[in-house]
């Protein structure tokens, strides 16, 4: 069958009908619609809580959603086949530059709850935690504002101060940010950029948001690839309807959550989702685990000519490499031995998945705020132990090696910054980039030349795969 003669999915002929706006998603891409939105089906009270979703660097999600209704097709791949299921959680889709129906959306009492999944980068913060408040687009952010509270924004701690001036304004009252990306106490890491953002617009809007805003945190976990055509012709193949944005994902999902919900939230926990106190472990573990062998393998297959996640761990090297990261990150982990060992088998099942192709070179944008979070809290605990192992520094020395122009194509918010400390030798560029990300762990001169060891490691075998 082919795409161009079977119907576009719409509500008319799929779905249940969108449910009132409660939730503001921003950053709506495949990880949240196979995420967030598909924990909001799954919830009993679903008809209940719509979710508005804003678009963050890929503005065409609202131009191919629209025409759908917001609709679109989860494909989950299991190793053995496929299943489809129509998702009608998002509501609305707009673009990110609609600043109008964003704000009316927080001057509304009904919204309870905003989400995010805007990146590591997108919270503009710098490498002690704070507001990178010197930023071109942060400054601009803060003037536009003074200027016009209304004003549209660049950033995402800008777009929530305009959010919560015009939720003061409007009297709207209580509501919770939950945060959804891979950041280490992501809601203390958002309330902070937020406050300091509220602080240069408004001071007096920082007492309101103490007295209006929660800030809760969570752990998400479900590895989602980019949408190919292939994906769109098994849609139309498999249930006879045109579809231009299905999501493929994989079956595992994981969404650990703490905090508060003063106006509400959908009963996330009866779809699976896990409601606790402290996040703190869980985000440890798939933070270090899963996503620093996934930056381990971005950087370091992707030399050795690794196109997939899949291809990478199927290779005996690199699978060596990442048993001996996940040796060295679980030692430090808060959870026991017997659940660090239960949770590395589940992962090398999830990526042996072959009916998932993740691309590496997809992980390995935005090295500059991954590896702070991933890889070097590790390395920093196993140098105050004055060890030095292979496991962390290999995957330091295949990113400075990335930024050289080994493997997957450099993209990464902070391009510039990274690419210019990257000159020279690797120990020049290793210290550098420390300098400029983590400069408390230096000076190190046995972990530079650590990095320059395994460096050229890497350079042989990539040397011997290219023959
Ligand atoms: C990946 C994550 O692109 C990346 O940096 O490590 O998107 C990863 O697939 C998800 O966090 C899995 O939950």
């Amino acid at each position: 069958m082919s795409t161009t003669t079977v119907p576009r999915l719409t509500r008319e002929n799929h779905g249940r009908p969108a449910a009132p706006v409660r939730m503001v998603h921003l950053g709506v891409g495949n990880f949240t619609r196979a995420h967030q939105a598909w924990y909001t089906e799954h919830a009993p009270d679903a008809g209940e809580w719509g979710i508005a979703a804003f678009t963050g660097r890929r503005p065409d999600t609202a131009e191919a959603l629209a025409p759908q209704d917001g609709l679109y097709t989860l494909i989950t791949r299991h190793a053995d086949g496929d299943t489809f299921e129509v998702i009608s959680s998002l509501s609305a889709v707009h673009p990110a530059s609609d600043t109008a129906a964003f704000l009316c959306y927080l001057r509304d009492e009904q919204t309870a709850v905003i989400t995010s999944t805007v990146t590591e980068a997108g919270y503009m913060r710098g490498p002690d935690g704070h507001l990178a408040a010197d930023d071109p687009a942060v400054v601009a952010d803060v003037e536009a504002l003074q200027a016009d509270p209304e004003a549209a924004t660049r950033t995402t701690p800008g777009k929530l101060v305009g959010g919560f001036l015009a939720r003061r304004a409007a009297g709207a009252g209580a509501i919770t940010v939950l945060p959804c990306d891979n950041l280490p106490d992501n809601g203390p890491a958002f309330r902070t950029v937020v406050t300091e953002l509220a602080e240069r617009v408004d001071p007096t809007l920082v007492e309101w948001m103490q007295e209006n805003v929660a800030w809760a945190t969570s752990m998400v976990d479900r590895i989602t690839p980019a949408t190919t055509d292939a994906e769109r012709a098994a849609v139309a193949d498999s249930e006879g309807y045109d579809d231009v944005s299905p999501v493929p994902t994989e079956p595992f999902s994981e969404w650990v959550i703490a905090g508060d919900f003063p106006a509400g939230r959908p009963a996330w926990e009866e779809a699976g989702a896990a409601v606790v106190e402290d996040v703190h472990p869980f985000e440890q573990r798939k933070l270090w685990m899963l996503n620093g062998s996934h930056s381990l393998m971005a950087y370091a297959a992707t030399i050795l000519g690794h196109e997939t996640v899949a291809d990478a761990i199927a290779d005996p090297t690199v699978r060596g490499w990442v048993e001996e990261w996940w040796d060295v990150a679980g030692e430090h982990l808060e959870l026991g031995a017997e659940e660090v060992r239960g949770y590395r088998a589940a992962l090398l099942d999830r990526y042996n998945n072959p009916r998932v192709r993740h691309l590496l070179a997809q992980i390995a944008a935005d090295g500059s705020q991954k590896i702070p979070v991933r890889i070097l809290p590790a390395l920093r605990l196993e140098r105050a132990a004055g060890r030095l192992p292979d496991g962390p520094v290999r995957a330091l020395a295949a990113w400075v090696l990335h930024l050289q122009g080994h493997g997957a194509p450099v993209k990464d918010a902070r391009e510039a910054d990274v690419v210019a400390a990257a000159q020279g030798s690797v120990a020049e560029a290793t210290t550098a980039l420390l300098e400029l990300l983590a400069p408390d762990m230096l000076p190190d001169e046995d972990l530079v030349g650590a990095v320059v060891d395994r460096a050229e490691e890497i350079v042989v075998l990539e040397g011997s795969a290219k023959a």
